[in-house]
């Protein structure tokens, strides 16, 4: 038996459960000696003031706190408790931050303020008055700046516009009105062989022509959330755009049936599906930024440019935090499991930056098999695919693979590979038998191949918790997205697989707390053991 797990976040939770007072009412600053539960978030305890109180049926309370310094708001630094009846609070959220100063006066005055946010929007005409408050913007000791808020008629948005009180610049600039049009257009949901069923008559990429039976694997998708007030393909989660002068793909009444596979704007109608499409997957298992404990993955705009470049390849760059896919081959942007696999990659970036910005060879298997998993997912989610559809990884890019890029020639489906996401390697088979490739300065078994090891033990596990039927892959994608939360810039398979125990029980509690075995514990370990992974 394996001892208990502790990782450095776990910490914080036994803090959180050592024995708190909140009185009745939610307030903490009655009790004797404060509740201590607040004192392990960032923020000193008198910074922390009670705002939202929500009482749950059965009595639980969830209390949010605001961190205010010299009177301020600090802007999106809260305290989240939640108190379950008859036991004591814990903690949820920490967002606030230590050593924010108390700021000086503001140098600009209200009216100036507000006159740089109209003009910044381009304001014509209002819906209601501007408002304005003196906040804090948190990082490098906090500014003071000027919250601004525009309901605007014209152009149509309800605007925050942050200014500095003290120099007059927008800080930031956001539009909070959900009105979204919807585009429409006819690609592949996946890619043509997963639409075709195999490769028959689909061996070649004809060089970026269209043919009858490419055109015809294209099928009917909308494109959702598309910004009201403009006609690109500019959305709440995507920006697509296209080749090396990233140029935008417009049209005015946003229907794009007519753009086939030849047409480079296919590629950005392609990425902005895809993205689109993980997202919104994303947000329906309840990771969003928009919960009362800010939980996204990158829920943000994606920045991706299809057709970027000639290479390929293709790449999210944590430094722009922009995705670029190339042509060499066949286009990347036109295979589904190309796209997704990149936009996992800034998915995992945005769950840990740490991660993300490593060059660690182990986590770089890591982070490669987990992109391949997300691939995986998403080719399962698509309206009638199969099995073999999801493990075969990069089924259409794969079809000019060869030269620069050995291919895995599937024998079940008669297709090409670019991986697969069903081996059955242990870890240290597969860094026996990868090739060896140049990383950094020493020859190291090839990560991507060593990264089949991790997307096919995710898979089996997916598996093996759809058919216990207990919520399917939603539950298994779910521990999967929470556990990249915990990962480190140190991160290793071990730790990724312990990982997956920890939110497992976080997520399904089962026996003793705080042991990290949930209740999905005997399929993962047991799938992690089998792979060599965990002991
Ligand atoms: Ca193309
Ligand atoms: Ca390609
Ligand atoms: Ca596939
Ligand atoms: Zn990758």
């Amino acid at each position: 038996m394996a001892a208990p797990i502790v990782r450095g976040w776990r910490l914080l939770a036994s803090v959180a459960v050592a024995g708190l007072v909140l009185s009745a009412d939610g307030s903490w600053a009655a009790a004797p000696d404060g509740p201590r539960v607040l004192r392990a978030v960032a923020a000193p305890t008198h910074e922390l003031n009670p705002s939202r109180r929500v009482v749950l049926p059965g009595g639980a309370v969830v209390q949010h706190y605001q961190q205010r310094v010299g009177g301020r708001p600090v802007l999106g630094a809260e305290v989240v408790t939640d108190r379950p009846s008859g036991a004591p609070a814990r903690l949820v959220a920490d967002t606030t931050r230590s050593r924010i100063e108390a700021p000086e006066s503001a140098e600009m005055s209200r009216e100036r303020a507000v006159g740089v946010a109209e003009s910044s929007v381009d304001l014509r005409a209002l819906r209601d008055p501007t408002s304005a408050r003196l906040a804090i913007q948190p990082g490098d000791g906090g500014r003071l700046v000027w919250q601004v808020l525009v309901p605007a008629a014209r152009p149509l948005g309800d605007f925050e516009v942050l200014v500095d009180a003290t120099t007059g610049a927008v800080v930031a600039r956001n539009d909070l009105l959900r009105n979204f049009r919807i585009g429409t257009a006819k690609l592949y949901r996946v890619n043509p062989i997963v639409q075709h069923r195999g490769g028959r008559r689909l061996w070649s990429d004809h060089h970026d022509r269209d043919t009858p039976l490419l055109r015809q694997l294209r099928r009917r998708v909308v494109l959702p959330n598309l910004k009201s007030g403009q006609r690109c393909l500019r959305g709440r989660w995507v920006h697509a755009l296209r080749g090396r002068a990233e140029k935008e793909t417009c049209k005015p009444n946003l229907h794009w049936n007519q753009v086939t596979r030849s047409d480079n704007r296919f590629e950005a109608l392609m990425a902005y599906y895809q993205i689109n499409r993980s997202q919104r997957y994303i947000q329906s298992l309840g990771f969003s930024e928009s919960n009362p404990s800010p939980n996204g993955i990158a829920d943000r705009v994606q920045r991706a440019v299809a057709d970027a470049y000639r290479l390929d390849n293709s790449a999210y760059s944590p430094f722009s935090q922009t995705i670029t896919y190339g042509t060499g081959g066949v286009d990347d942007a036109e295979d589904g499991d190309v796209i997704v696999h990149e936009y996992a990659h800034a998915m995992q970036d945005s769950q840990s930056p740490a991660f993300g910005h490593s060059t660690r060879n182990q986590l770089i298997g890591l982070a490669e098999g987990s992109a391949d998993y997300w691939a995986a997912v998403m080719s399962w989610l698509a309206r009638h695919t199969t099995n073999e559809d999801a493990v075969c990884i990069f089924d259409w890019d794969a079809t000019t693979y060869g030269k620069f890029y050995p291919r895995v020639r599937s024998a079940i489906s008669g297709r090409r590979c670019g991986r697969r996401a069903d081996g059955t390697r242990t870890l240290d088979e597969a860094r026996a038998h990868c090739p060896r490739v140049l990383t950094g300065s020493r020859f190291a078994p090839d990560p991507h191949c060593v990264g089949a090891v991790w997307s096919s033990g995710l898979w089996n596990i997916r598996r093996a918790v759809v058919a216990d039927g207990r919520g399917g892959g939603r539950r298994m994608d779910r521990i999967y997205l929470a556990s990249q939360f915990l990962y480190t810039g140190n991160e290793t398979f071990r730790g990724a697989a312990n990982a997956l125990l920890c939110v497992d029980e976080d997520l399904h509690p089962q026996g003793r707390p705080g042991d990290c075995r949930g209740d999905d514990y005997p399929v993962i370990h047991r799938e992690m053991q089998r792979r060599g992974i965990l002991r």
